[in-house]
């Protein structure tokens, strides 16, 4: 029997808003002459008109939609999303607007603003969650009892339209011209429920919030109110666009009676599948027939729990107040026959997409004084032959360093680091003309750990402590960085996806949309930010992935981008730098060649002798091969590090004046530290020891600003993680 933590309804009322097909809004308000036209936002890659990644309701009429087809492949739905052309044919009246772009790939934001305001906006009445670039979360409880108790609908004389425009799901309507008088007389019905008038006043509430952003964007919403945020967010979706659903306790079990297993947050995967095929559980209602403990052996105490749970309509998942986004992410794909072949090419597009992290960290930090903590990596590898292949590169974390050379450097060497273990995985040996069988799909950072700036000088030199640990101030080691954690287990409290399932992340565009359309992680919409959970998304473009229905792009003639041949020298960072050292001094000349395979090649055939170099750093201190650890004490570059890039080294012709790093700045040894006086914010100099503000300012003069603080220099003094203060 249920206990009382579970009670099904506990007088919560929370709602889920959701804008009605946001981008093309946005485009819309640019360009008001779109009003009322079909429109669609397309992605920023324009093969046959681009792929749809918004559509208004008026072009959805005319058949229009962001996805032309869905398989299932392998226990995943797999979506291909209608292009430009095919949009015309079915409606061709369409008005197309291309998502905008920067460093050739989307750029969202517009998209980003765009959903702040909405944000400021919905958050005046009570705690909200951005959940995604589009949708939030509201606890409006503390609100609806406070209506309850001064101003109960029943005493409100005129019913705003907007809120009798409200379904409420149960309540039966014979005939639709009475819709608005039945919806009225139930919130206003003085005999009901407790929980069922807090919902009433939710849903004034909430019809007063969507008619001001309305108001005040030109935006419109739609929204689910319900004593919970998983009903909520299944309610907001069920009519739209501008329309408002209330989901009464009475009504939740005939909800959830038939609604499909897979479409729930997290069970549209293997979870999912094996309810279907091992327990016969097709709909959510199906799942009643199964005692907790029944689930709990069959898939373990939390998530048999959970599932007790959902069946029943049970979520105790809080609103978190969170305005901001949770992370900030960069990601682009590259499907079929532009997969990335090259080490040069992985690296040029790290660079842009790390230029635009660093941008949008350094405006996070300027407007909400936050800092990010990790850096992450993730990536998608194909290897003919293996449809499988896509999810074997492990994202890979690793302290985050201010900066966008800094950034680039380190996401080079997460990027590396990946590639081992993915290279370790197949045990890879090439032959021949095997070039073709790899590529990179998907690449994409993303900044997380997101927190309030410190103030003060102790946090001050606690942040610059945590930036550079243990002296290791210049590049991550390729050893040191960490492997993504799994995804949590469905019911996880930091997820907070809503219905759509994992796989139906998988949609997201084969382009640069971007970024983050994870519902979860605000800013992880990106492409592979969360790639097993849908939301900020995003994880989602395995549909470009080797999988069945798109192998005939990876075949097709389609005008091959060679992005190597087009694109610059590429500055490389200090390990490189220091590998090329190595090989000049050894008389080697690099090789010009930089095919990914050819890494690979080199990778395998020296593995042995890296496996044994790799436990000496340059200094002849032993390192052990760790994981996930500071593995260098007091040297900037781990001898894996140095060997790694000495791989790269022999695929990249590498002209070390382009580079702007100096690993020589950098001191060593055990103790040494250093920091770059560009991460001071000179407001909290006044905070310092009056000795060491005349120095600071002088650092922080303009044009004078050096990377490095010099050794010894009283700064350098003060901040020496070891001082004891
Ligand atoms: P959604 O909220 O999923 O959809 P929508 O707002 O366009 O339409 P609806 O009214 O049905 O809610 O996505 C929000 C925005 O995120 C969408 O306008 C464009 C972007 N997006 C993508 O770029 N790719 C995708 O695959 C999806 C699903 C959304």
């Amino acid at each position: 029997m249920p206990v009382a933590r579970r009670e099904t309804c506990d007088g919560r009322v929370i709602a889920h808003v959701d804008m009605d097909c946001f981008y093309v809004q946005v485009e819309q308000r640019k360009q008001p002459s779109l009003r009322g036209l079909p429109t669609a936002v397309v992605q920023y890659n324009s093969y046959k008109g681009g792929g749809l990644i918004a559509v208004s309701y008026e072009a959805r009429k005319s058949g229009v939609k962001r996805r032309s087809s869905i398989h299932e492949y392998k226990n995943v739905f797999v979506f291909s999303s209608m292009r430009g052309d095919e949009a015309k044919e079915a409606c061709p009246q369409i008005q197309l607007v291309q998502v905008p772009v920067a460093r050739g790939k989307a750029n969202l934001n517009t998209y980003r603003n765009a959903g702040s305001e909405v944000v400021s906006i919905l958050s005046r009445k009570g705690r909200c969650e951005r959940a995604s670039i589009d949708e939030v979360y509201l606890d409006l409880t503390d609100a609806a009892q406070t209506m309850l108790m001064e101003t109960p609908p029943e005493s409100v004389e005129h019913v705003q339209e907007e809120v009798l425009k409200s379904h409420v799901l149960g309540l039966q309507i014979e005939d639709e011209d009475d819709a608005k008088e039945e919806v009225r007389k139930w919130l206003c019905k003085s005999d009901a429920s407790y929980q069922d008038k807090l919902l009433a006043c939710g849903a004034f509430i909430v019809a007063d919030l969507r008619m001001q952003v309305l108001k005040e964007t030109e935006f419109t919403c739609s929204a689910g109110v319900a004593h919970n945020k998983m009903l909520a967010k299944l309610a907001s979706a069920m009519n739209k666009p501008a329309q408002q659903t209330v989901v009464p306790q009475s009504s939740v079990e005939g909800l959830l009676e038939y609604f499909p297993i897979k479409k729930m947050k997290q069970l549209g995967g293997k979870l999912g599948t094996s309810l279907q095929s091992d327990l016969g559980v097709n709909t959510v209602g199906d799942l009643l027939q199964f005692s907790e403990d029944k689930l709990q052996q069959r898939y373990g105490i939390n998530t048999g729990t959970w599932l007790w749970n959902i069946a029943r309509g049970i979520s105790g998942e809080e609103v978190e107040g969170r305005l901001l986004p949770k992370s900030h992410g960069s990601g682009k794909t590259f499907p079929g026959p532009q997969a990335l072949k090259t080490i040069g090419s992985v690296q040029h597009w790290l660079n842009e997409l790390c230029e635009e992290l660093s941008e949008r960290l350094d405006s996070d930090m300027d407007q909400n004084k936050r800092i990010a903590h990790t850096l992450t990596l993730h990536a998608r590898a194909y290897k003919t032959g293996d449809s499988d292949s896509h999810k074997k590169f492990p994202s890979k974390s690793c302290p985050l360093r201010y900066g966008t050379t800094k950034i680039q450097e380190d996401a080079l060497t997460l990027f590396l680091a990946g590639l081992r273990d993915f290279l370790s995985f197949y045990n890879f040996k090439t032959h021949g003309n095997e070039n073709n069988n790899w590529g990179i799909t998907a690449l994409s950072v993303s900044a997380s750990k997101i927190v309030p700036i410190p103030s003060g000088t102790h946090s001050i030199a606690k942040y610059f402590s945590e930036r550079f640990p243990s002296g290791s101030s210049s590049n991550q080691s390729v050893d040191d960085v960490i492997d993504e954690v799994a995804p949590s287990s469905p019911s996880g409290s930091d997820n907070c996806l809503g219905v759509i399932p994992s796989e139906l992340q998988l949609e997201y565009p084969e382009e640069d949309t971007g970024v983050n359309h994870s519902k979860a992680c605000l800013d992880h919409q990106d492409l592979l930010c969360n790639l097993s959970e849908k939301v900020d998304g995003l994880t989602e473009e395995s549909s470009h992935v080797a999988l069945p229905g798109n192998e005939d792009r990876m075949t097709r003639n389609e005008p091959y981008r060679d992005l190597l041949s087009k694109e610059p020298r590429l500055a490389f960072n200090a390990s490189s730098l220091k590998a090329v050292e190595k090989k000049k001094a050894a008389g080697k000349k690099p090789h010009g060649n930089s095919s990914i395979i050819k890494f690979f090649n080199n990778y395998h055939n020296s593995q042995s002798s890296f496996e044994q170099k790799n436990v000496t750093n340059a200094q002849g201190v032993k390192i052990p091969l760790l994981h996930g650890s500071q593995s260098a004490s007091g040297s900037n570059l781990t001898s894996n590090q140095v060997e790694m890039a000495s791989e790269i080294h022999q695929l990249e012709e590498i002209d070390a004046n382009n580079s702007g790093c100096s690993i020589d700045t950098m001191p060593q040894g055990s103790q040494a530290w250093s920091y770059n006086i560009d991460e001071i914010d000179p407001s909290i100099i006044d905070e310092l020891p009056p000795e060491i503000q005349e120095e600071l300012r002088t650092w922080l003069r303009p044009r004078k600003r050096p990377n490095v603080v010099k050794r010894g220099s009283s700064i350098t003094q003060y901040f020496r993680p070891d001082k004891g203060r």
